[in-house]
């Protein structure tokens, strides 16, 4: 290793190119040995061989997935950690009330007193990357460093990582920098353990100068930077000051009946069923869903006033648990081989298992700790936040024009959370101000991919709630200036609110789900498409009733309730709407007043039925 220049800090470094900031941070972590990865498979079959032997990674039997692993995470490291999820701009307002701030100069400090020789006996890999394919138009580099190869070998599936990015990366010098540690130094030769991490946890972003820091985990979003991190964050607030979107959003591919293309865009919280939705096989005749992505969209104003979506990412980071041949048969499909499996279950004969994948349960089962597993242990065998890990090419349902550099067109943009009462299976938005509405008021029940409470009903806009770099209300008048401003020339994409998961007064879902969601899919193109009816209804335009033959929701065949799917109980509406005010009120004088002004038509819309 290169002696580096004395105590010039990382970010200062980092104008000097990508080698001065890799050896500032060596200087500072200390690692043994720094490796520039090249991306190739060569090196990723070197990486996991070297972590089945120091037993970080187990080796699924190869006869049922061929090159893949199953990763067992420490207890303690099992999820997304908001509360110790950090944005560090200068002005705690640009932050908002969403998000956590820290005084950029302190954290700083903080982080150096904890990376400071924290890679000590490790070593220190460096990961060039792309968002989007290399060289795109709409593309944006990272590097990022860190002593986990478990880390290494995810965001090979991830992101395009190599020599092609790092040839990039070298000639533009325009990169976000992204420093990560498990924070668990091999001090005098200590024996390590399969997952090493840290109890403290910093996942610390510096937008201002496009730089993460996180320290301590090595669990997915908090760790894998390139995803939660960069593409959201750190995107957001790029996209911000260049005039576009970087958003928590599927993106797919539809083709109706009669042949005619769409594409949609798709807002969930995180573990509420993007990857089931980007996987969809439609239960009805003659429709056709393609994957494009499952968690990001990049979306960028044409010159024609439309917007056009990438995928950032490379593959899908899925959870397991409820991933099966009933209710994603392509996910399953997807997992043939070079998937890396986290906390899932193993069984005896060497293949992987969670709840859902069979709905017989396989005897001879150890859980995600390693432990003998039974259904009466009491306990799940795979965690409720275990994941896949598999490159995006191999999904069967993927679209030929899922990489391609330009982009597709968004034709609809879709909102959802999971909501047992209020909220309509489908409405439309009455026009781009009350989608943006739509968006700013998701709420969802707590699904288990950050840590907190199970079920309980938080706010999470845009299902950018721990994801947004910047003032979420912000966001909010920057989404109102892409879709109104003079650049979207009256073309920006419907936008409609959907809710799989309402439930009767028995406590069960009103709607089937899954499949049979291709059936509010249709409504939803028919209606971009001009062949589906609506009635007016206090919250948006929602299908008219009759079904199919009256051009609405085609629920042939489905025993639903639809006058409960559709109910809307004003008075359970107006303390709806009270706690919107409420919500609305964190963020004062940054609220647009487009969207206080859609508060109160609502409102009145509801006062006069
Ligand atoms: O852990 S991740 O943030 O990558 C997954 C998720 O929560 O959506
Ligand atoms: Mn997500």
């Amino acid at each position: 290793m290169d002696q580096p220049t004395a105590s010039v800090s990382p970010s200062a470094a980092r104008a000097l190119g990508v080698e001065a900031w890799v050896d500032a941070i060596a200087a500072l972590t200390r690692p043994d040995e720094v490796v520039w990865c090249d991306g190739s498979r060569v090196e990723y079959n070197r990486l996991t061989r070297q972590m089945v032997d120091t037993g970080t990674l187990l080796q699924v039997n190869p006869e049922f997935r061929p090159s893949s692993f199953l990763a067992r995470s420490d207890p303690s490291d099992v999820a997304r950690v908001e509360a110790r999820t950090f944005i560090c701009c200068e002005s705690e307002d640009d932050a908002g009330p969403s998000n956590n701030w820290r005084d950029p100069a302190q954290m700083r400090s903080t982080l150096d007193g904890l990376f400071a020789g924290s890679m000590r006996g490790r070593t220190m890999y460096v990961v060039p990357f792309s968002m989007g394919v290399v060289g795109g138009r709409y593309s944006k580099l990272g590097v990022q460093v860190t002593d986990s190869p478990y880390v290494v070998a995810s965001m090979r599936t991830m992101t395009r990582m190599g020599t092609d990015a790092l040839r990039l990366i070298r000639e533009t010098n325009d990169w976000v920098a992204a420093a990560h540690t498990v924070g668990a130094p091999l001090i005098d030769g200590a024996a390590d353990v399969p997952w090493p991490c840290n109890a403290t946890k910093y996942i610390s972003h510096f937008p201002e100068q496009r730089e993460i820091w996180s320290f301590g985990s090595a669990y997915g979003g908090n760790a894998l930077l390139a995803k939660k991190s960069f593409a959201l964050r750190i995107a957001s607030v790029m996209a911000r000051d260049e005039g576009w979107l970087a958003e928590h959003m599927l993106i797919i591919r539809v083709t109706n009946p009669r042949g005619r293309v769409f594409h949609v865009a798709a807002a969930f919280p995180s573990a509420c069923g993007k990857t089931n939705l980007a996987m969809l096989a439609p239960s009805i005749p003659g429709w056709k869903v393609e994957t494009i992505g499952d968690d990001i969209a990049w979306l960028i104003p044409g010159a024609d006033g439309r917007l056009r979506a990438i995928n950032p990412e490379a593959g899908f980071f899925g959870v397991a648990p409820g991933t099966g041949a009933a209710t994603n048969s392509v996910a399953v499909d997807t997992l043939w081989g070079n998937t890396i499996f986290t906390n899932v279950a193993l069984r005896d004969d060497g293949d992987v298992w969670w709840e859902g994948l069979t709905e017989k349960v396989p005897t001879g089962l150890r859980d995600w700790r390693g432990e003998e597993w039974t259904p009466e242990s009491g306990t799940t065998a795979a965690h409720p936040n275990s994941r896949f890990t598999v490159p995006a090419a191999q999904c069967p349902s993927i679209a030929d024009a899922w990489d391609d550099p330009e982009g597709v067109v968004i034709d609809a943009i879709v909102f959802g959370g999971r909501r047992a009462t209020n909220v309509p299976l489908v409405v439309e938005a009455r026009s781009w101000e009350h989608g943006v509405y739509v968006g700013a008021t998701v709420s969802s029940e707590r699904t288990a991919a950050a840590e907190g409470t199970l079920g309980e009903l938080r706010r999470d806009p845009f299902a950018m709630m721990p994801f947004c770099g910047y003032n979420m209300a912000d966001h909010w008048s920057h989404w109102l200036e892409v879709g109104t401003g003079s650049r979207s020339a009256g073309r920006a994409p419907r936008i409609f609110q959907v809710n799989w998961f309402r439930k009767g007064d028995d406590g069960s879902f009103l709607w089937p789900g899954f499949a049979e969601n291709s059936r509010v899919l249709a409504w939803i193109l028919d209606r971009v498409d001009g062949s589906a009816a609506a009635r007016d209804t206090p919250l948006g335009w929602a299908p008219v009733e009759g079904g199919p033959d009256s051009g609405g929701l085609n629920t042939d065949g489905l025993d639903v309730d639809e006058s409960a799917l559709f109910a809307l109980d004003p008075v359970a509406w107006s303390a709806e709407l009270d706690d919107t005010e409420r919500f609305f009120s964190l963020f004062g004088d940054r609220l647009p007043a487009q969207l206080q002004a859609q508060l109160a038509d609502i409102r009145q819309r509801f006062a006069a039925l």
